[in-house]
């Protein structure tokens, strides 16, 4: 735990930082995304991904207070893109159980001048369950941001245990397929059972009116398949590793150009 104490001072003295990664759009009419992850230059450790220290953030409650500061920055970020992509925000269950969620949005939204449909709160399917505790704010508070016109985006989908007749009711706008099942697809042991998951999870989600993003895109052949799936949007790193606040721009003019 102690990474996740030293994490305020960490925030101070800016030792954290965002990096960017492109979203791009694969049927066509779409506009980019990005997402922001979070990195921690850490003086002892170096650099630090988020794997390493977001799980220990969560369990003893400093993602609510990292949480917040990644918010704010990128959506300062954004808002600095003029007519830029929207900005996909990771957020942790207990940041969707604190009451201060919708006031810390509406603020930095207000503060920045950043349009809401240029934001996207992307929380877990495991998480989004897990929201359905009782004399939570959970489902409320995603409603209340959903109806702002915030985007909410269900993340990783297909590694948790969804019940999927109950996605319809959820107040997200995407769902965002696991990598798993892209790293699956076109593999020679596979099969094509991640095929028939993918096919599946788009029914699905455009029947409940959301798009679907699919994550971990490595190669030109999981992107033609995708795409020939009806899959909306892709990320990985077959488009871009994630990159600076500094490149994002023209990063994401050269994959426009591309197109
Ligand atoms: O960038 P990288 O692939 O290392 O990110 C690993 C995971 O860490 C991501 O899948 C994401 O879910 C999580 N993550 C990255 N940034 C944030 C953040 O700002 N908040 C939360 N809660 N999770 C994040
Ligand atoms: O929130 P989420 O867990 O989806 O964050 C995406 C993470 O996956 C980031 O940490 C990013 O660095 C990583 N990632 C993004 N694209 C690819 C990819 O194409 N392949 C692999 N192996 N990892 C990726
Ligand atoms: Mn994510
Ligand atoms: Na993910």
């Amino acid at each position: 735990y102690a990474l996740a104490q030293a994490l305020p001072a960490a925030l101070d003295s800016g030792e954290m930082f965002l990096d960017y990664q492109p979203i791009v759009d694969l049927a066509g009419g779409r506009p980019p995304m990005v997402e922001a992850l979070v990195r921690w230059r850490h003086p002892e450790r170096g650099l630090l991904k988020p794997e390493e220290f977001i799980p220990v953030a969560e369990e003893t409650g400093a993602i609510v207070e990292l949480g917040r500061w990644v918010l704010d920055r990128a959506v300062r970020d954004a808002a600095a893109w003029p007519d830029g992509p929207a900005v996909a925000v990771n957020v942790a269950v207990r940041q969707v159980h604190d009451y201060g969620l919708v006031r810390e949005v509406a603020t930095a939204l207000e503060v920045s001048g950043l349009p809401p449909r240029r934001l996207c709160l992307e929380i877990t399917e495991t998480a989004l369950m897990d929201t359905e505790e009782d004399g939570l704010p959970g489902p409320g508070t995603l409603r209340t941001l959903a109806d702002m016109g915030i985007g909410i985006a269900v993340d990783d989908f297909g590694t948790g245990y969804s019940n999927l007749a109950r996605l319809r009711d959820l107040p997200a706008t995407s769902l965002k397929i696991d990598a798993s099942f892209v790293a699956d697809l076109g593999h020679p042991d596979a099969g094509d059972f991640a095929e028939s998951v993918i096919i599946s999870l788009v029914a699905l989600a455009h029947a409940a009116g959301m798009t679907v993003t699919a994550e971990g895109i490595e190669t030109a052949d999981q992107a033609r398949r995708l795409t020939t799936l009806g899959v909306d949007y892709g990320q990985g790193f077959h488009y871009s590793r994630p990159v600076s606040a500094e490149r994002i721009e023209a990063v994401m003019a050269e994959l426009g150009a591309q197109k």
